[in-house]
């Protein structure tokens, strides 16, 4: 992607600017191409905010000018994880807190999201005005979530909650009801990135291809409850260990509607730490409610048994068959 630097006094070209601005473009071809003869359309947005948008500038200069002193909600400090030692050693290795993420990030990358908010509504606009709105499947989503300050944490990488759980909201009239995303059930509806493509195959009644791998996610057209459980995993990426106090290791964890079982490894693949959270009681995963060392027993908890789906989930392939995802 070409990298746009932008002039942080005048905002002229601001990253989500100029992206929309191509993005505009573009549409406004797709629209002639598809009033000419049909033709179908693809289109991915992708802003580089709420990150940087250039290295070298400060975290003012993400936002664009005029939003700059706009008031935003929602980046009060963390509670502060007091005992860290149910937890992996590269998070007791971060700073118990970390005020910048906070406190400055966060509030400057809500900023930037008003600028991407603005073109997303101008993208809507475009499509309404071409009369293609209801012929149009729409995918809001984000690739990662990220640490503001949670147990001393700052990036993202790691198996908690605001690391890991994104908004995915769809919007195709006729198939997913207006305020779908809002309903209770559809609220706590456990979905995945990996369910966007059978999704789209499904809605634009795309045959899936037998001798392509199989694909392990769901159409949520066919099933708008997700799964029963969902599998994350990180490969831990040794180029990162110098920007951090302590490499993040190899992990992977399971989420169903209340907990969280997550397995850390070594660089040789075996299980190091296990941490199992009940978010319903404990929403900030503060608690590990089962001893640290890989494969400890408790007596409360069935260690084996989540150790069990946990691995169960990683070797599944497909939605169907003998060794189906879940
Ligand atoms: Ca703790």
């Amino acid at each position: 992607m070409r990298k746009i630097l932008g002039d942080p006094a005048t905002g002229a070209n601001y990253n989500t600017t100029w992206v929309g601005t191509r993005a505009g473009e573009f549409l406004d071809r797709a629209m002639a191409a598809r009033a000419a003869d049909g033709t179908p359309f693809f289109m991915e947005f992708d802003p580089t905010a709420p990150h940087l948008h250039d290295e070298q500038n400060t975290a003012r200069n993400m936002t664009e000018p005029k939003y700059r002193n706009l008031a935003v909600p929602g980046c009060a400090a963390p509670t502060v994880e007091s005992d860290r030692t149910d937890k992996p050693a590269y998070v007791q290795a971060f700073p118990l807190t970390d005020p910048y993420s906070y406190g400055v990030i966060c509030p400057v990358a809500q900023r930037t999201l008003r600028s991407l908010d603005d073109w997303f509504g101008a993208t809507i606009d475009r499509l309404t005005a071409a009369g293609q709105l209801d012929q149009t499947l729409i995918v809001f989503t984000s690739d990662n979530g990220l640490m503001y300050g949670e147990h001393g944490l700052s990036r993202k990488y790691v198996p908690y909650e605001p690391s890991v759980r994104v908004p995915l909201m769809l919007a195709y009239p006729g198939v997913f009801a207006p305020g779908t995303t809002a309903a209770a059930n559809a609220s706590r509806a456990l979905v995945s990135n990996i369910d966007i493509l059978p999704t789209i195959l499904s809605v634009t009644g795309t045959p899936v291809n037998p001798a392509l791998p199989k694909i392990d996610g769901v159409s949520l057209v066919a099933k708008p409850a997700g799964h029963k459980v969902v599998l994350s995993e990180y490969w831990g990426d040794p180029r990162w260990a110098p920007s951090v106090p302590a490499p993040i290791p190899t992990w992977s964890a399971l989420y169903d509607r209340r907990w969280t079982f997550a397995i850390t490894y070594d660089t040789a693949g075996r299980a190091v730490t296990q941490e199992l959270y009940d978010r319903v009681r404990d929403p900030k995963e503060l608690t590990n409610l089962i001893p640290l060392r890989a494969g400890a027993t408790s007596s409360t908890y069935d260690v084996p048994r989540w150790t069990a789906r946990l691995n169960a989930e990683r070797r599944c392939a497909g939605a169907s068959g003998a060794r189906m995802c879940h």
